[in-house]
């Protein structure tokens, strides 16, 4: 292990944590079943009491029953509520994003950068409020118009993540409410703190101007609370992030019941590197898209498939670059890697890096543990495994900083490669090659939700649709159309004439 300075004992941290929640407007936690760790040391903040099946089905009945008068306010109104909570969340952005630290492990620029993505998200809703648009056919019948309409669904059942415990809450909530949705959210067990503050948060805004409060439910706990929203009739739309499987324990039984479901699920992504690429700009995209967030992005990079020609001076400059990364304290301004998010994310780096190795890899940098925060917290060097070839270690989906590198000697077998893993969530190439761009993007190149030339796979703006194809789960959310998945439609045919021609020419009788 290599020293980094000491942290603030966890005591510290978890009388910060009960101030940021005081000034958020949560009332501070106190005894409960559910524990809130800190990964800055693996110690406990406080408790926060887990929801009984018994409140869960309350939760449930009361969002439902919001729902019954929220589907009828205008649309634009509605977007109220969420104009007000992107007004809170900039003025609390520093205090949410210092519990969002705190609870996760994220450094304070990405923190911050979390909650400004739900700023934006915010806005961006109060825009749709007015946008979310139908169109009109033309009618094959005179004195007929054929239109669609986007109704409010139901109540949207969110399954969030520790990663992102309060982006991606508000990307399906701001969305879901100017829908005329309402929403009750699980958030991961790992977060509970950040889930009360931004539920009061909501709450308080919903006050402010007048709505319901109910429109917003919170329900926290472990899996079998997750388990009642998946199995609920009401809830119309179960939209989930985590794990692939996770995933495949959701979609069957929310299909079995015909609910709808939005999945968010695994990522492994990958960014080819040809001889033309601009090597500085490419190592920067890449040291920030792999070892940022120490690799707990569902967006992280996971995989650089590099021409033979560029691997030895890609490598260098990536390397140089992997041992200066400040590893440590979340909370000190120069730290760009805090710690992994408990013991278990470590061992499966550990696992991960030993198959690799086994698999005839070499481990070009990193991979250590660094001691940060005493015996139950997980700092660690971010790690570059060069492999010979795409093992199965390399398809999987490892949720810590590890970068494997691959080579290639020409563009289709890159591609190939690229492909070639269950998940396709985000992918990028570096070039400047126009024609090699364009292939990449073309219906032969990645096959990913989000693929992008000359920046990194993490890191993608809430106006675009986000999500992705194959393991990942095919969902898409935040912006562009995905507020449809939000709304169901209706197709409606007036009859405004005095006849009653059929569809098709049909005579009866
Ligand atoms: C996630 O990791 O769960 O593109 C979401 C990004 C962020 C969202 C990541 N906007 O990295």
């Amino acid at each position: 292990m290599t020293t980094a300075p000491a942290l603030p004992r966890t005591g510290k941290l978890a009388e910060r944590a009960a101030r940021l929640l005081a000034a958020l407007g949560a009332t501070p936690a106190g005894s409960g079943d559910l524990p809130a760790r800190t990964p800055l040391t693996g110690g406990e903040l406080l408790r926060v009491p887990a929801a009984t099946a018994v409140e869960v089905t309350c939760a449930i009945d009361q969002a439902h029953s919001a729902f019954r008068s929220w589907r009828t306010v205008p649309a634009p109104q509605r977007a109220a509520v969420v104009r007000r909570l992107g007004q809170l969340l900039s003025e609390h952005l520093d205090e949410l994003a210092e519990l969002v630290t705190l609870e996760v492990g994220k450094i304070g620029a990405e923190a911050r950068g979390e909650v400004q993505e739900m700023i934006d998200v915010c806005e961006f809703a109060v825009g749709l409020s007015r946008q979310l648009y139908g169109r009109t056919m033309a009618s094959e019948r005179p004195g007929h118009r054929l239109m669609e309409t986007w109704h409010p669904l139901g109540v949207v059942g969110v399954i969030s993540a520790f990663n992102f415990p309060v982006a991606v809450w508000s990307w399906n909530t701001a969305i879901a409410l100017v829908c005329g949705d309402t929403v009750v959210w699980k958030p991961s067990q790992t977060t509970p703190l950040t889930a009360l503050a931004c539920h009061a948060l909501l709450r308080r805004a919903a006050t402010e101007v007048g709505a319901d409060p109910n429109i917003h439910q919170l329900v926290q706990g472990d899996a079998g609370v997750g388990a009642q929203l998946v199995d609920d009739e009401r809830v119309a739309l179960v939209s989930a992030t985590g794990s692939v499987r996770m995933g495949q324990a959701v979609a069957p039984r929310v299909a079995a019941r015909f609910g709808r479901c939005l999945l968010e699920l695994g990522g492994n992504n990958g960014a080819v590197v040809t001889p033309s690429a601009d090597l500085e700009l490419a190592t920067r995209a890449i040291v920030f898209a792999a070892a940022g967030t120490a690799g707990q992005r569902c967006t992280t990079l996971r995989r650089i498939i590099v021409h033979v020609d560029v691997v030895g001076p890609l490598l260098d400059r990536l390397c140089a670059a992997y041992r200066q990364l400040p590893v440590g304290n979340p909370l000190d301004d120069g730290a760009l890697v805090g710690p992994l998010i408990d013991a278990k994310a470590y061992e499966s780096m550990r696992s991960a890096i030993e198959r690799a190795i086994d698999d005839g890899g070499e481990l070009l940098c990193g991979g250590e543990r660094v001691d940060a925060g005493g015996p139950d917290a997980y700092y660690v060097r971010p790690a570059v495994v060069r492999m010979p070839a795409q093992s199965a270690i390399v398809r999987e989906e490892t949720f810590a900083p590890i970068l494997y590198v691959l080579t290639y000697h020409d563009l289709d077998a890159a591609i190939e490669l690229h492909n070639g893993v269950p998940q396709g969530l985000s992918a990028a190439i570096f070039t400047s090659d126009q024609r090699e761009a364009e292939r990449f993007l073309a219906p032969d190149g990645s096959d990913c939700g989000i693929t992008n030339v000359n920046i990194g796979t993490s890191g993608a703006e809430i106006g675009g649709a986000f999500g992705g194809e194959k393991q990942t789960g095919g969902g898409r959310e935040s912006g562009s159309d995905a507020w449809k998945a939000y709304m169901r439609r209706a197709t409606n045919t007036v009859n405004y004439s005095t006849e009653l021609p059929l569809a098709q020419g049909i005579r009866f009788g």
